[in-house]
This record gives structure tokens, sequence and C-alpha cells, in this order.
């Protein structure tokens, strides 16, 4: 199993480097690593697995990160909404499109390559189109799409595709984005109405 041992950290030179695209069909090998790489976020997210091994809890994961400087990412996490679990195992991704809206997430990114506490705002599109192959850790297919993503996965995405280009999010700071709207997530609002508590409908 991945550790954050294994996780290279902000200064190590391949995270500044483009990581190169994957060779088809897949390798054994490069299995092996997206399942690692899914596995780690599972782990992290598990509440007795992430203790036991001081696992940070992990939304997305890009190769590079683990040292591998191949164009590949895992992304596991929810909507703003928490409605729609969202799981992508990609290979060789590339935004063919973007909307000229711009979003960021109102308390600043972090990154498990980043071992600091970092002040600043980072833009991201609002909406992407993605071309990709989707690879399924279940039944080991490789399938060629065209994702559209908006808002909270949408920029989870985007951090994850920016480590395969060497930008870590620490490289796009803003004090403040006129031009870019926050990301509401519903927890939020729910603790900032607390009248409203344990209410079922909203
Ligand atoms: C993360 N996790 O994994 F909304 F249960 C961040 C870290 C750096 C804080 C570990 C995260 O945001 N977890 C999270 C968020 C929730 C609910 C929840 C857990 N990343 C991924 C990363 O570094 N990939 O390279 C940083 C995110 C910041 C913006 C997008 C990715
Ligand atoms: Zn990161």
């Amino acid at each position: 199993m991945l550790t954050m041992k294994d996780i290279i950290k902000e200064g190590h030179p391949t995270l500044s480097k483009k990581a190169k695209e994957v060779k088809l069909p897949l390798s054994k090998k490069d299995k092996k690593t997206l399942k690692l790489m899914l596995e780690f976020l599972e782990n992290s997210m598990d509440p007795e697995i992430s203790v036991e091994f001081e696992l940070r809890a992990g939304v997305g994961l890009a190769a590079p990160q683990i040292n591998i400087s191949k164009q590949m990412l895992v992304v596991k996490t929810m909507d703003e909404d928490y409605e729609v679990e969202h799981l992508y195992l990609m290979v060789n991704p590339k935004i063919i499109s973007h909307s000229v809206k711009k979003i960021y997430l109102p308390g600043g990114e972090g990154c498990l390559s980043v071992d600091r506490e970092v002040e600043g705002l980072t833009p991201r599109h609002q909406k992407i189109t993605v071309r990709t192959y989707l690879f399924n850790p279940e039944t080991e297919e490789l399938e060629q799409k065209t994702i559209k993503l908006k808002g909270y996965v949408g920029i989870v995405v985007q951090h994850e595709i920016d480590h395969l280009k060497g930008i870590l999010f620490v490289d796009k700071l803003y004090e403040e984005l006129a031009d870019a709207s926050p990301v509401v997530f519903k927890e939020f609002i729910i603790e900032e109405n607390d009248q409203n508590e344990n209410t079922e409908e909203m």
C-alpha cells in the first residue's frame, strides 16, 4: 500500500516536469499503479486505516506525486451537494474546452505534496470538457471518453491535470479574485443557519 512516505513533496524535480503520455494498451505495471493510487485514496478516507497510517484525506492523486512521471490520475470525491460520487481513473487526459467563467475554493486549495499552510486562492474554470481514457479497475477495461465536469469535481480534476503539466497550486495563488465565484458547499450553508439544523428538506 501507499503511505504519505511514497508521496513526493514540493521541491522534488518530478513535480515540476511535464509527465509523459502513457503508451497503450496499458502495461501490467501501469494498471497496478492506477489501482494503487485508487487504494491510497480509499484508505485515506477510511476512518480506521487513515488514523493507523496517518494518511491525509485525499480526493485526488496524480502519478507524478508518487514519482511516476506519466499522465495518469485518480479522482474519488463527492460533488459539492454530497449527492453524486465521482470516480475517475484517467489516462492521458486533456482539457479540450472550458468555460470563460472561473471559480475557486473559498478556503484555498491544499495538496498532498505540499506540507505547509498556504494562503491564497487558485482560480479554476467553472466547466471543463476532458477527453481521456478511463480505466475501470474492476474489469480492467480502458475506454476513450469525453466528459464534462463542473464545480468542485472540476476543480479537483484541474488540480490533478496541473500535476501532469508540472504545475502546483502554489504556482497560481492570488490574494483575491474579483472575476471568479466561490464554490459553495451544501454543508457550509446548513452550518451557517443553525436554526435549520437537522431539517430534512431545503
Ligand atoms: C487533497 N483533500 O486530497 F471536501 F472529506 C486534499 C488534501 C490536500 C487536504 C489532502 C481534500 O480536500 N479532502 C477532502 C475534501 C472534502 C471532503 C473530504 C476530504 N487534494 C488532492 C491533491 O493534492 N492532489 O494532488 C487537494 C485538493 C485541493 C483542491 C483539489 C484537490
Ligand atoms: Zn496536489
